[in-house]
């Protein structure tokens, strides 16, 4: 089967990993939020690329959810002693990456042809592809005013009260150079929305370029895997930015914030066993519910959850 993976964060690229284990070679191919990016200390940093990298390759830290593992800070703390900004960590070897990266896009590179260069290097068989070349920058919009997202992520620890979002330079940026042509020469058998945050990694994905009506006219079936189990994220602000928004933290209102800002979109929604009993009140005419194991701890329940979505597509499918 080939599968197109939507992914951003730490619990996309866990599944991504899942997938790319259950895939054979050349089936997976990654579209990853870039909306997360800046520019810090003079480098192009792409933290949800980077962390889709790190983990196919095997490289990336376990405990930390970002960068690499055995990483160390000589750098930064260097850095801190001669009073530069050292509160967005990059790791020693990390700054490799990020020095590589903003060498090639200062020499005229594209994000996508550094992104493939990278994973090329890195030895990873799947096309990990950023959503757009162009610049998209989500802006959190809180009590605090607005803020860039590594600033309140990292700098603020998503402490400020999320009001809203702003995503600038989505409305002028283009999707994905490759993708379309892709999409046409080898369609893929399933379209997988992974359990991202839906507001700062699935949205800005699915808005750039209208992604989302072009993935809808595929014939194959696009399924969600809901980032909140029982009421939290697993990882990441999700959860407090939904309670911030007034919205219930659940999965059905993670369904419900797909399906009425991308209306036919999804054919699946996956939801954690811990939410079984959400089951009956999540029934949406043409959406297929599925009760799984969704939380992903060790590479065994990535596997399974990845096998259990190629499943669930490929009864969608029929
Ligand atoms: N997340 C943190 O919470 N603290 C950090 O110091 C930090 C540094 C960092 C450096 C490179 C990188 O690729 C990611 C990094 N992240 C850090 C994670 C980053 O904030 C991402 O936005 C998250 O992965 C969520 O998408």
């Amino acid at each position: 089967m080939r599968v197109l993976a939507l992914s951003g964060g730490v619990g996309g690229a866990k599944l991504c990993e899942g997938l790319a284990a259950e895939l054979t070679s050349g089936n997976l191919t990654v579209l990853v939020n870039t909306a997360d990016d800046f520019t810090h200390l003079g480098l192009s940093i792409c933290p949800d690329i980077d962390t889709v990298l790190y983990t196919l390759s095997g490289r990336a830290s376990k405990s930390r959810g970002w960068g690499l593992s055995g990483e160390t800070w000589q750098a930064m703390d260097a850095l801190a002693e001669l009073g530069g900004e050292s509160w967005f960590r990059l790791g020693d070897r990390d700054l490799a990456t990020h020095l590589l990266r903003s060498e090639e896009l200062a020499a005229g590179a594209s994000l996508s042809e550094v992104t493939l260069l990278l994973a090329e290097r890195m030895g990873i068989d799947a096309r990990i592809l950023p959503m757009s070349d162009d610049a998209v920058r989500t802006v959190v919009q809180s009590n605090e005013g607005d803020l860039p997202f590594q600033d309140y992520f990292v700098r603020r620890q998503c402490e400020p009260e999320v009001t809203g979002f702003r995503f600038e330079g989505l409305a002028e940026a283009t999707l994905n150079p490759g993708l379309r042509a892709q999409l046409s020469r080898e369609p893929p058998d399933l379209v997988l929305i992974c359990p991202s945050n839906p507001f700062v990694s699935v949205d800005p994905i699915l808005q750039v370029d209208d992604c989302w009506r072009l993935l809808g006219e595929l014939s194959a079936p696009v399924i969600a895997v809901s980032p909140i189990v029982a009421g939290l994220a697993i990882k990441g602000p999700a959860a407090k930015m939904m309670a911030e928004l007034s919205m219930p933290v659940s999965a059905g209102a993670v369904l419900k914030h797909y399906t009425s800002r991308y209306p036919g979109l999804l054919d699946g929604f996956v939801i954690d066993e811990s939410d079984a009993t959400l089951l009956p009140n999540l029934q949406t005419p043409g959406i297929q519910v599925a009760v799984e194991a969704t939380i992903m701890k060790d590479r065994e329940q990535k596997r399974h959850l990845a096998r259990r979505c190629l499943a669930l597509a490929k009864s969608a499918a029929t």
